[in-house]
């Protein structure tokens, strides 16, 4: 059961780097719910991610969730930041290792303990190394991360590789939530290069159009966004980083 996998995947295939647009339960009311997810796919995002580093999980999540579906037939993809961040409602969950954590809570055990309820659930769930960059805002300090220097893109390649070699398919660079800058188009070239089976996600202060193109032209297959929604507005925001995605794609050596 890949349905959500595999349908991530055709639309990488057919774009060259998609638009994942990221809900932090705790700053969207579930009554915008509806509104965000018919606004996020008119604008060309692909899928919807619900999660944060410090979100409350539980009924927050399932009712946002909820809303979410009757705005739009997008995937609901779990971005859980701990064990309440899984719901039943959602059509897959990101099962995601910090691989530079240096608490194998977050590596291993936290997995361990959610693997039964995502059973039960029978959530889909994507296998994903999480790799956290600096300064890595919030998810950083949670997750105990030894985060990896910006200006060392060999040190996140061979953790990207690591992924990679332990049967992730999904390897995500994070800078966090709302820093200031994203991480650089080097690192993501870098990475990139070494990286060839497992898709490649970028996320974590990524604003305006530029740092889209420069993004998704030096290799990124998912660019992700939410600090900028909340900021800027859905439809205006979304337009705006699918449109330098596309540029970025188009600009792409072969
Ligand atoms: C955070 O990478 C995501 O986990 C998105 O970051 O909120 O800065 O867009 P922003």
């Amino acid at each position: 059961m890949r349905k959500v996998e595999n349908l991530l995947n055709s639309r990488i295939n057919e774009k060259g780097c998609i638009h994942v647009a990221l809900i932090d339960p705790d700053k969207c009311d579930p009554q915008l719910a509806k509104k965000f997810s018919r606004e996020a796919k008119g604008a060309g995002t692909s899928a919807l991610m619900v999660g944060g580093s410090t979100s409350m999980g539980g009924g927050l999540v399932d009712g946002l969730i909820k809303g979410l579906k009757t705005g739009s037939d997008l995937p609901v993809i779990l971005f859980p930041g701990n064990l309440f961040g899984i719901s039943k409602y959602a059509d897959a969950v990101w099962f995601m290792s910090v691989l530079n954590s240096t608490n194998p809570f977050y590596i291993t055990g936290a997995q361990a303990i959610a693997s039964r309820m995502i059973k039960a659930y029978n959530l889909e769930a994507i296998p994903l190394g999480y790799i956290i960059i600096s300064p890595g805002g919030t998810a950083g300090f949670i997750s105990q991360a030894n985060v990896i220097p910006y200006e060392k893109p060999e040190a996140a390649a061979i953790y990207a590789l690591a992924a990679q070699y332990m049967g992730m398919r999904f390897v995500y660079l994070e800078r966090g939530s709302g820093v200031e800058a994203p991480i650089s188009p080097t690192m993501v070239k870098v990475v990139k290069k070494v990286v060839n089976e497992a898709r490649l996600i970028v996320g974590g202060g990524i604003r305006r159009r530029e740092q889209a193109r420069e993004i998704a032209r030096a290799g990124a297959d998912i660019v992700v966004t939410g600090t900028v929604i909340e900021e800027k507005g859905i439809s205006a925001s979304i337009k705006e980083i699918t449109g330098g995605i596309e540029e970025g794609v188009n600009e792409r050596e072969v």
